[in-house]
């Protein structure tokens, strides 16, 4: 039975403005953001990865929000219209995209904090008393009222959400942070090689989610502070917390799953090998991030299609998708699926096998491929009797690539390639 979500909206959730921070490569997931940034990357049977954060805020009650894009920006601009445009300014309600357009003098978005000082007069336009500063990049459910709620009854001026995490997982990734016992935040590194662990949990330590709440005016003075330094690369993470949690009251605030023990749900997909893992997670029969929360709703854009249909085939036995998600608009007809995710409009033709596999959208797979642990690209056209994922020397002489972990992904400049040789 799923439990009840409580949501803390307040007073202080609709004093904050949030602004996600969307303009990263993600250049560990190779071709997949080739041509798309890592927020627009597609997640989850029907999501995109931008649509978690942007989902906590609505869910949170934070309703005014900025997405500052920059790399690749396209298709997540589209996405956004589509799928976020629908808030209503006369109700204090806006969701606003933030390109990097040189507002500032000649330079586009240098670091991350940088990105939030282009667009400080939008974001004083707006009065909030605070600013959640969230990345973009990572799958998770979180409710920011306790974090916005803490962050005001501790006096803070800045709050960094942290999570426990493997020492070998967090060095070189992450920024690392040691509090006191009352979660002051005593010394920050980004991306240290060796993080320091834990006091009495040998082999974990606290990484930082790249997730901030500032109060305005605070946020408004460092950020000019930093950006009259020289030497600055204008990022959160290496300039603006260790140069002020000497001086200031910064804050760590742990996440929690409210509900359980367990270590809460949080996936930075930055990589092919943990993009296919944390999509076969849901999967799963009891996966730990519930999608089929109504009070916990993950909003997306909502393209209208037929319903999906699986079509058998009496003699072959086949038409069937078995511990699968299957979205909008997809046919199935005479093939087999195993722990896959089908995305919206993905077509599949006779005698197909399709196991541990993402399909993004529109995908159409000819009749008699085999497909073994892969991700298949939006709109990729497989041609018919393509045997992808059983034998990866014969993967990589296709042209396609496969992961160290023997995960094999197939764009469609791949698939180009692949037929002008064949
Ligand atoms: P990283 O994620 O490695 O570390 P970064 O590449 O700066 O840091 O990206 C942070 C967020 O900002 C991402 O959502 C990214 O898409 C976005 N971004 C990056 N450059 C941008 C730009 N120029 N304009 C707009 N958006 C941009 C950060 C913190 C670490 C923390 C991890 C957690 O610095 O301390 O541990 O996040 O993943
Ligand atoms: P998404 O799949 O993320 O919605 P699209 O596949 O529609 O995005 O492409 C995103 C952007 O990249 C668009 O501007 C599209 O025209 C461009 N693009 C994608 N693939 C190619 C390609 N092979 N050559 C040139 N442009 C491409």
């Amino acid at each position: 039975m799923p439990h009840k979500t409580n949501r803390h909206i307040s007073n202080l959730t609709r004093d904050t403005y949030a602004l996600v921070l969307a303009g990263g490569r993600g250049s560990r997931l190779y071709e997949l953001t080739q041509w798309r940034a890592k927020p627009a990357v597609f997640f989850g049977g029907k999501f995109r990865i931008i649509d978690f954060p942007l989902s906590n805020c609505i869910n949170s009650g934070i309703r005014r929000v900025g997405i500052a894009t920059q790399y690749k920006s396209h298709s997540l601009i589209r996405h956004i219209n589509r799928a976020w445009s629908h808030f209503k300014k006369e109700l204090g309600e806006s969701v606003e995209i933030l390109p990097a357009s040189q507002r500032y003098g000649d330079e586009w978005y240098r670091g991350t904090a940088n990105a939030v000082f282009q667009n400080i007069d939008i974001i004083r336009h707006e009065l909030p008393k605070y600013v959640m500063i969230l990345s973009g990049d990572h799958v998770y459910r979180m409710d920011y009222g306790p974090l916005i709620g803490k962050h005001v009854a501790k006096g803070a001026d800045m709050t960094v959400c942290c999570i426990e995490v493997p020492v070998s997982e967090a060095a070189g990734a992450f920024g690392v942070m040691t509090v006191d016992e009352n979660n002051k935040v005593l010394r920050f590194d980004e991306k240290p090689e060796k993080p320091s662990e834990i006091p009495g949990k040998p082999g974990y330590c606290l990484a930082s989610m790249g997730n901030y709440v500032f109060n305005t005016e605070f946020l408004f003075e460092q950020l000019k502070v930093d950006d009259a330094k020289d030497n600055s690369s204008g990022d959160f993470g290496h300039d603006i917390i260790p140069s002020i949690i000497k001086s200031h009251q910064v804050y760590a605030y742990p996440f929690r799953d409210p509900n359980s023990e367990k270590q809460p749900y949080w996936r930075d997909v930055g990589t092919l090998d943990s993009f296919w893992e944390a999509n076969m997670e849901l999967v799963e029969l009891d996966p730990q991030l519930n999608m089929y929360d109504e009070d916990w709703p993950i909003w997306t854009y909502q393209e209208q299609t037929a319903p999906a249909k699986f079509v058998f085939d009496e003699d072959q036995r086949r038409g069937v998708a078995i511990n699968s998600t299957v979205a909008g608009g997809v046919i199935v007809s005479g093939s087999t699926i195993k722990r896959s995710l089908l995305f919206n409009k993905v077509r599949v033709s006779s005698y197909c096998y399709i196991e541990e596999s993402v399909v993004l959208p529109g995908a159409r797979i000819g009749r008699h491929c085999q497909i073994y642990k892969a991700i298949i690209d939006r709109n990729v056209q497989l041609p018919e009797g393509l045997v992808i994922g059983k034998d990866h020397q014969q993967d990589k002489a296709n042209g396609f690539r496969v992961t160290d972990k023997g995960v094999v992904l197939i764009t469609r400049d791949m698939i180009a390639e692949y037929q002008q040789k064949h």
